[in-house]
């Protein structure tokens, strides 16, 4: 994974500086009038109207037969906001960065085609298979893992091993209640995570590119039972959009952002220790825990601190992510 720095684009425009957006007080200012966060977007500022910014970052909105316009990228998604998780001691990052700036590798390794050519994703059907080390493996689609699950709102700080940072409000489930549900047994150790592969639909999962797909990704089953650890299926007050995972991925926010695999097609519980896709390629630069640690150095950069997306303001990066409080425990001996 290269450093790419954040292109100058990336940089706050003025007229952004102006019209900052605050999620969470107009989140709260609509629910005083009682109106929904689908009701968010019509209040939505004109913004900079380039021609990039005018394009829609959720792509077409054409329903496939037999879908559904409410699991449909970008539709309103409202969950109560976890207490505790309101705020994150960052200002939000402003959404159309989030939407536009994304490490996806399966369609591009360029941060800004990546949400142009994610809009191919298919995302309707979708299911998650659960396999391995349950009493019932099965196949849940998006609405089964919903209703085992009620999804939360909560805000995350996202640090990529790359030296950036957002902050974001994620709606999700917890995983760890997941679990619960899933009558997960008692030795399983890890829990393993794939991405689809479909290379008709990924342009970078071809052959060439060299890749070992589909992505993959694994915790231990402590990491995926800490309170933190949710499977994302919504972003500011809307469902993912492609680039950002859809229809579910997960988020780990202690972790490096390689760790956050997106658009989950299979659960696994094991008993072994499962390879993951990035400390496979390389192991020297990118640790199994992937554990954010600014005292230890990537091969080719200072994990010291970390740019803030959009402001390319720098700070100092904690370690855990500033989550230690709630980590620290699963790696004391
Ligand atoms: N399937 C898949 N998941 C992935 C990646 C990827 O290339 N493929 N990139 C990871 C990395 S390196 C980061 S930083 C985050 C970026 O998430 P975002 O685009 O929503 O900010 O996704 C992670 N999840
Ligand atoms: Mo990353």
């Amino acid at each position: 994974m290269v450093h790419i720095h954040v292109h100058e684009n990336w940089r706050l425009p003025d007229c952004a500086a102006t019209e900052e957006q605050d999620y969470l007080s107009r989140r709260e200012m609509l629910a005083r009038m009682g109106l929904g966060l689908g009701a968010m977007s019509l209040l939505g500022l004109p913004g900079c109207s380039t021609e990039e910014n005018a394009r829609d970052p959720f792509g077409p909105r054409t329903i496939p037969a037999g879908g559904k316009p409410e699991l449909a990228p970008g539709a309103p998604l409202q969950a109560a906001m976890k207490p505790g998780y309101r705020k994150a001691n960052r200002r939000l990052s402003r959404e159309d960065l989030v939407l536009r700036f994304n490490n996806f590798y399966e369609f591009s390794l360029d941060k800004e085609e990546v949400w142009k050519l994610a809009q191919r994703l298919e995302t309707q059907p979708w299911s998650v298979e659960i396999a391995g080390l349950v009493d019932n493996p099965r196949t849940l689609d998006l609405e089964d893992l919903e209703r085992l699950v009620p999804p939360e709102e909560r805000v995350y700080r996202f640090r990529c091993v790359e030296a950036w940072a957002m902050t974001v409000p994620w709606i999700g489930l917890p995983l760890g209640a997941l679990i619960d549900k899933l009558g997960v047994q008692d030795k399983t150790r890890y829990v393993r995570f794939h991405t689809f592969l479909r290379p008709e639909q990924a342009p970078n999962q071809n052959l060439e590119s060299g890749y070992a797909w589909p992505y993959y990704e694994a915790l231990t089953i402590e990491e995926a039972r800490n309170e933190l650890s949710l499977l994302a299926i919504g972003l500011y007050g809307k469902r993912l959009s492609r680039q950002n995972g859809a229809p579910i991925r997960l988020v780990v926010p202690w972790k490096y952002g390689l760790k956050n695999i997106k658009s989950i097609v299979r659960i696994e519980f094991v008993e072994k220790r499962p390879p993951t896709f990035w400390n496979a390629i390389a192991p020297d630069e990118y640790s199994w825990h992937s554990n954010v640690d600014p005292s230890v150095p990537h091969l080719r950069w200072s994990q010291a601190s970390e740019k803030l997306l959009g402001s390319g303001i720098r700070v100092p990066t904690k370690p855990y992510n500033g989550y230690g409080e709630q980590v620290a425990g699963i790696y004391r001996p």
